[in-house]
């Protein structure tokens, strides 16, 4: 049996980026699924935030996503998942924060507003950031599948997992990745390729059935809590 068990739901884009890390890595790992509608009592001892993902590794317990992912990039080393040099290492860092602060709190409270002008202005900073990122990253002209160039790093599985749930901006309230965003594209489809993505994937309509609670404002949980603030 493995040292580390690792606490998910399928429904849930960070569990998924902490999953991407595992199965990128290979490493081995006991999965414990949480039922994010029933909890069960246990899990407040286990997740003090009382969200998945929560990585244990012996005696030691790690939560959020981009920490998890830093902790097994420094623990099993190989293949690395992010640059060895540290100015390249920073600027990895400094795209999962854009991530963190930029896109993924907009990608929750545009669906979770219910004022239409809040609203505009939430899928306005979407589209900025999508824009942002086509300039100054993946279509930047540095070359390579992935947002670092050829080998893919802790930036994709951190940006990934949302991107794949596109269809719930798209459904729940008509935001589209703009034409000239090529290069984003061609990303996403680069992802879809690798194996740990398929084995974490889901189709749009599985998404958008997903996110329905969060769309028509009766979203109760944590994150929903934390994101309405
Ligand atoms: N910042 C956290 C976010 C984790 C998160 O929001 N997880 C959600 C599922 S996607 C959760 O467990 N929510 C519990 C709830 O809503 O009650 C991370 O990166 O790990």
């Amino acid at each position: 049996m493995s040292d580390l068990q690792f606490y998910s739901a399928e429904v849930c884009p960070f569990a998924q980026r902490s999953l991407l890390a595992l199965m990128e890595k290979g490493i081995e790992y006991e999965h414990i699924e949480i039922d994010l509608r029933n909890k069960p009592e246990w899990f407040e001892k286990v997740s003090p935030y009382s969200k998945v993902p929560v990585l244990k590794h012996g005696e030691t317990r790690v939560y959020e996503s981009s920490i998890i992912n830093e902790y097994l990039e420094e623990v099993y080393r190989e293949p690395a998942l992010l640059p060895a040099d540290a100015g390249a290492r920073a600027q990895a860092r400094i795209w999962i924060d854009f991530d963190n602060v930029k896109f993924v709190p907009a990608f929750y409270k545009v669906l979770l507003a219910d004022d239409a002008a809040r609203r505009r202005e939430l899928a306005e900073t979407i589209v900025d950031g999508w824009r942002f990122v086509e300039r100054e990253a993946l279509g930047s002209g540095a070359g390579g599948n992935y947002w670092l160039g050829d080998e893919v790093s802790l930036v994709d599985l951190a940006v990934y997992p949302h991107m794949e749930r596109l269809a719930v901006l798209e459904a729940y309230r008509g935001i589209a990745l703009p034409r000239e965003c090529g290069a984003i594209r061609a990303w996403l489809e680069a992802m879809g390729e690798r194996q740990s993505v398929r084995r974490t994937a889901h189709d749009a309509d599985y998404h958008v059935k997903s996110y329905a609670r969060y769309a028509d404002g009766s979203a109760d949980g944590t994150t929903a809590r934390d994101m309405r603030m």
